[in-house]
Order: C-alpha cells, then sequence, then structure tokens
C-alpha cells in the first residue's frame, strides 16, 4: 500500500508515550487522514526536533500533534518553529501524573500559542478529532466520517443505556 503524505504529524518526546499516542493515530487512520508518528524530544534531540517542526509546513503537514510528559516542552518548541497549528497532548507520569505536563503544555506565554487537551489518553484521542474537525474545515466528505464517527459513539452510549438499565432493574430488593 502507497502511504500518502501526512497531513497530520504526530511527534511525541519518548516511545513510553505510543502507548497513549497510538490511540491518537488509530483514529487519524480510521479517519483515513494520512498521518505519520515521531519520537523526537525538546531536550535529548533538539536539533531533530527543530527540523521536523521547521521542515513541515513544506511537507505538505496541515496540523502538528506533540506529545510529552514531565516538564513537557515539546509542543511549545515545535510551536515555535512553524506557524502550523500545534495540538498539545500532555502525557500521564512522573512525582505529578500528568499535571506537571498540562501545565507545562497549556501555559503558553502569550504569542506561541499551543492548543493542549486532556492529559493521557483522552486527550490523545480528542486530539486526533480536533485536527480532524480543522482539516474538515475545507473538507466535507471528512466532516461526513466525523459525524459518522460520533454517530457511532452516541449508539454506543445508547447501548450501555440499555444494558445499565436492565442490569439496575435485576437487582433484587
Ligand atoms: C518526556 O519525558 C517524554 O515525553 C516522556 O513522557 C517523558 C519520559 O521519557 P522516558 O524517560 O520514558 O523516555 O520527554
Amino acid at each position: 500500500m502507497t502511504e500518502s503524505k501526512p497531513l497530520v504529524l504526530v511527534v511525541m518526546g519518548s516511545d513510553s508515550d505510543w502507548p497513549a499516542m497510538k490511540e491518537t493515530v488509530a483514529i487519524l487512520r480510521k479517519l483515513r487522514i494520512p498521518c505519520e508518528a515521531r519520537v523526537v524530544s525538546a531536550h535529548r534531540t533538539p536539533r531533530a526536533a527543530h527540523e521536523l517542526a521547521a521542515g513541515a509546513r513544506d511537507a505538505g503537514v496541515r496540523c502538528i500533534i506533540a506529545a510529552a510528559g514531565g516538564a513537557a516542552h515539546l509542543a511549545g518548541v515545535v510551536a515555535s518553529y512553524t506557524t502550523l497549528p500545534v495540538i498539545g497532548v500532555p502525557m500521564v507520569g512522573w512525582a505529578l501524573d500528568g499535571l506537571d505536563a498540562l501545565l507545562s503544555t497549556v501555559q503558553m506565554p502569550a504569542g506561541i500559542p499551543v492548543a493542549t487537551v486532556a492529559i493521557g489518553k483522552a486527550g490523545a484521542r480528542n486530539a486526533a478529532i480536533l485536527a480532524a474537525q480543522m482539516l474538515a474545515l475545507n473538507d466535507s466528505e471528512l466532516a461526513k466520517r466525523i459525524e459518522g464517527m460520533r454517530d457511532s459513539a452516541c449508539k454506543a452510549v445508547e447501548e450501555k443505556d440499555t444494558t445499565v438499565l436492565d442490569e439496575s432493574r435485576r437487582i433484587p430488593e
């Protein structure tokens, strides 16, 4: 299968972020958005992070998703090297269990924004959906696929509702 040029670039500071960030890639693939996932670190491989971010627009990328944990400066550093929209995903872990990464990612000083989503897997999923919604601004077919995904989520909740309602009625007095 020939891979199309990635429209969304997913970067993470370590392969320890990959179990969460797989969720991002899975949703992008489901929505048929060409994407690529890379490990680059703002502090361990700063040159690679710079080159990837600075070259992304010319490579055809339209949105970057950046995940990191701890003193999570990757999203901010990436954002400083590109005018593409950057979505930051704070990773769980470390002494503060993701709160450190949340604040490091979201609290960007004025001028270089990072659109920050929730900590961990929920954020990883939402980052993909937010990137898709950005791309859907001028892609009505993609907008329909996003709606389809919401419909499936709605049906899943309705099924859960039926199950819980049934079980609640069967619990003896
Ligand atoms: C950050 O440090 C990475 O994004 C990761 O979340 C965290 C820990 O990295 P490892 O020590 O697991 O490689 O740079």
